[in-house]
């Protein structure tokens, strides 16, 4: 049997579109009656602290989000194989959102809206796509499909992951030994890193002082896609004031929702989007989990399973 145990989503509607992909198998939600110790699968989004309780014959949770770092901290999760979320549609959803931020910031958006709101023509070239360097962190799922996109769009690209990893077109850099080399080139930082130990807070002033200067009018502009918790908020608000920064693009905050009275909200060339960068498709989600769930009653190889050691 397997359950929903979804927050924030729809959930009747994920049960529907599960229910039509599974065929006779049993899905159940909260709300139902239903013997725990006959639940084998859990799928989760933001669980309650009793999410796990009674389910002693759990043999797979399945992640409704591509990010596990919240569920990882769940005090109740058994030890059982954690599956996350990998989907096309997510990824294409993603690359939307980070290709429609790098071109903004590599035109010069805030300078040109400024202009506009002063009245003022003045003439400013960008520099051309060649010119421009786009730093991705993380070369994962979504680092490599951004990756691939904005290569053909002229872009000079380069990424940094924790293992070496080759796409075409991109400059590679590893490992806490290469991260300032990789920034030292990099005019607009894209983060698509996992939540961990590692990288919580790596969207900091340290950082940001080691972009690359004087190619994008204004400063280098960053793109946090990924988690809050990388993020500095009140640094990213110094450096926006103080030119360290010329623009930010933040999908996701340190506290979500972002709450009213936070100053990123009225920070000049901010431009806040709430985590609404790429979401779970309940379609293409359904074709996905009942795989998983087809692929474990066959006793085939399980798919993307989270490594519990490294965090991600
Ligand atoms: P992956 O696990 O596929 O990729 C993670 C990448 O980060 C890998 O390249 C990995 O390196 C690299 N990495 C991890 N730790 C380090 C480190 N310490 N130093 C350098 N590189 C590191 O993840 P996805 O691409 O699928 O997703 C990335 C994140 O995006 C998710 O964890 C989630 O938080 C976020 N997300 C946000 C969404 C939104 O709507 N805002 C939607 C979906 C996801 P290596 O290749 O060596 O393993
Ligand atoms: C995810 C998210 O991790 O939506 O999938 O943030």
């Amino acid at each position: 049997m397997l359950l929903l145990h979804l927050s924030d989503l729809d959930e009747a509607g994920w049960a529907e579109r599960l229910r039509a992909a599974l065929g006779d198998y049993p899905v159940v939600r909260r709300g139902d009656r239903f013997d725990p110790a006959a639940i084998r699968y859990l799928l989760v989004w933001k669980p309650k602290p009793d999410a796990f309780e009674g389910l002693d014959n759990l043999e797979l949770v399945l992640s409704i989000g591509a990010g596990v770092d919240a569920l990882l901290k769940h005090p109740g999760l058994p030890d059982v194989p954690l599956i996350r979320f990998v989907d096309e549609d997510l990824t294409q959803r993603m690359t939307d959102y980070v290709v429609a931020q790098v071109t903004m910031h590599h035109r010069l958006h805030s300078r040109f809206q400024a202009d506009q709101k002063a009245r003022r023509w003045s003439q400013l070239y960008p520099p051309a796509a060649s010119e421009t360097c786009v730093g991705i962190m993380g070369l994962g799922v979504l680092g490599q499909d951004a990756a691939r996109r904005l290569v053909p769009l002229g872009f000079a690209v380069r990424a940094w992951s924790r293992t070496p990893k080759a796409v075409d077109g991109v400059e590679a850099f590893v490992g806490a030994e290469q991260f300032d080399d990789f920034l030292a080139g990099t005019d607009i930082l894209v983060n698509l890193l996992p939540l961990t130990p590692e990288t919580a807070g790596i969207l900091n002033m340290e950082t940001f002082r080691k972009l690359r200067r004087g190619k994008l009018d204004g400063g280098p502009a960053i793109v946090n896609a990924a988690r809050g918790g990388h993020q500095r908020e009140a640094d990213i608000v110094t450096a926006l004031g103080d030119g360290t920064l010329g623009a930010a693009s933040l999908d996701v905050f340190e506290t979500e929702p972002l709450p009213a009275d936070s100053p990123l909200w009225d920070t000049a060339n901010c431009y806040l989007t709430p985590h609404i960068a790429a979401i779970s498709n309940p379609q293409t989600g359904a074709t996905y989990f009942s795989q998983v769930i087809a692929d474990h009653e066959a006793g085939k190889p399980l798919r993307n399973v989270v490594d519990r050691g490294r965090g991600y």
